[in-house]
């Protein structure tokens, strides 16, 4: 299947469908599909189309991962947990074909130390944490700027 370059996808994993209910002293008061909205105004801003995901399953966040190979043009991913320890995102991120961004709501680095690892870091061009729902909206302008001169 042909790329399209126009197509971004935004996959969130698991326990982010709860954003907006519990601890938001932690990941704030907005919803995911609060952030989703803002990505998606930012992407239309530069000419992107937003596809997101969010999922409690490592099998199909995978899956969508795949599904995104020679057909989108980069991947924006909040694996929550995920991030920690799932060699299986990462390696299915390491078989895309396009920039991987990695985005937290919350600053692991600060956090508990098994917050402090990430595996899909090494296979991404780069992290955004910390910023709350606004690192979506970093990640769609670093991914447009990235995308312009690649
Ligand atoms: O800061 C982030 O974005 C995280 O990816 C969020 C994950 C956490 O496991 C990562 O270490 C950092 C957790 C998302 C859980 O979100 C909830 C939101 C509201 C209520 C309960 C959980």
């Amino acid at each position: 299947m042909a790329r399209n370059a126009s197509i971004v996808l935004v996959l969130n994993g698991p326990n982010l469908n709860l954003l907006g209910s519990r601890q938001p002293e932690i990941y704030g008061t907005a919803s995911l599909s609060d952030h989703m909205a803002a990505a998606n105004n930012a992407a239309g801003d530069h000419g992107f189309e937003i596809e997101s995901l969010q999922s409690n399953s490592a099998s199909e966040l995978i899956a969508a991962i795949h599904g995104a190979r020679a057909r989108c043009a980069a991947i924006i991913i909040n694996p929550g947990a995920f991030t920690h320890y799932a060699w299986s995102i990462s390696d299915a991120l390491a078989a895309f074909d396009g920039p991987v961004l990695e985005v937290h709501l919350s600053n692991p680095a600060s956090r508990e130390p098994w917050r402090q690892v990430s595996v899909v870091a090494p296979v991404a061009i780069g992290s955004i944490a910390g910023f709350g729902g606004y690192g979506y909206v970093l990640a769609v302008q670093a991914i447009a700027a990235h995308l312009a001169k690649s």
